[in-house]
């Protein structure tokens, strides 16, 4: 019986098995359930959805003095971005229903959702949890800030159950209260994209008459499966998304 012959690149080598006390000192710890449960999963979605991510950014310049007006009427509690972005997120998904969608593997079937739960990623001590903002169109920003902020302390303080982390729609992950100029976030499957969202920062453009303006710009990184979504279709989204956010008004309500 002939053996069929092997490509170039397939034959992989097996896991490196290093000693690494022979090098100097070391510490091992188990690691945490979440963070191995988490692993298969972000494994499985790398390798089987071909991802591309596309880079842009929004002038958030207008929606910084919307948060500041917010905050100084508020009591001086200043929404993050964050509940902006999701709301962002339903006009654009609304107008791009690619991106609200599925794929069913076994029936080559799109599945379009009609509803708008949106998965925020956050970080924890034991790893990352993704609870689901539910009905984000019928919701206010106000109404997302706070449960965003309600469910990312009981995922730090006691996890998540499933219920909690089902259903959603689009993922955004933001790593804007660190830093970062862009990422690329792996797909949540069945989801077909997500957000990533970085530290907006100032920058100055070209005004009018060759002068400069200082402007604030968030850095946005959409990776999308590329099975189902174009990069022309992955840059429209993402300027139609940073459209909404340039001209926040329509945001609130
Ligand atoms: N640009 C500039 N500043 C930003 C910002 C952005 N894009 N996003 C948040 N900030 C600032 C806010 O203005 C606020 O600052 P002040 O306290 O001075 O007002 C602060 O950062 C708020 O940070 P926060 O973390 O409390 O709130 P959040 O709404 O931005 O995020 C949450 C909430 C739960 C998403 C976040 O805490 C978190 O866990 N992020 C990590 C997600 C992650 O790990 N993703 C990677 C996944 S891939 O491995």
């Amino acid at each position: 019986m002939s053996e069929e012959p092997r490509r170039f690149g397939e034959d992989l080598p097996p896991w490196p098995q290093a000693d690494f006390a022979a090098f100097g000192e070391i510490e091992v710890k188990p690691l945490s359930r979440l963070r191995r449960v988490a692993a298969g999963y972000f494994a499985r979605n790398w390798v089987m959805i071909p991802h591309v991510t596309h880079h842009d950014q929004a002038d958030v310049t207008a929606l910084e003095g919307l948060r500041g007006s917010l905050g100084a009427s508020g009591g001086g509690t200043k929404p993050s971005p964050l509940p902006f972005i999701v709301k962002a997120l339903v006009e654009t998904l609304r107008a791009h229903p690619l991106f609200n969608a599925s794929l069913e593997l076994t029936s080559g079937n799109i599945v379009y959702k009609k509803y708008f739960h949106v998965g925020v990623a956050v970080d924890t001590p034991g790893g990352l949890l993704v609870p689901v903002i539910r009905d984000c169109d019928r919701k206010s920003v106000t109404q997302i800030a706070a449960e965003i902020a309600a469910l990312a302390e009981k995922a730090r303080a006691k996890g998540l159950p499933m219920s909690d982390m089902s259903g959603g729609c689009f993922t955004v992950s933001s790593l804007g209260n660190i830093g970062g100029t862009g990422f690329t976030p792996i797909i949540n499957a069945p989801e077909v994209a997500v957000l990533g969202v970085c530290r907006a920062a100032w920058a100055p453009k070209r005004g009018e008459g060759d002068s400069v303006a200082w402007r604030l710009m968030l850095p946005l990184s959409l990776s999308y499966d590329h099975r189902l979504i174009n990069g022309a279709d992955a840059a429209r989204f993402t300027r139609h998304l940073a459209g909404v956010l340039e001209r926040p008004g329509s945001l609130i309500d």
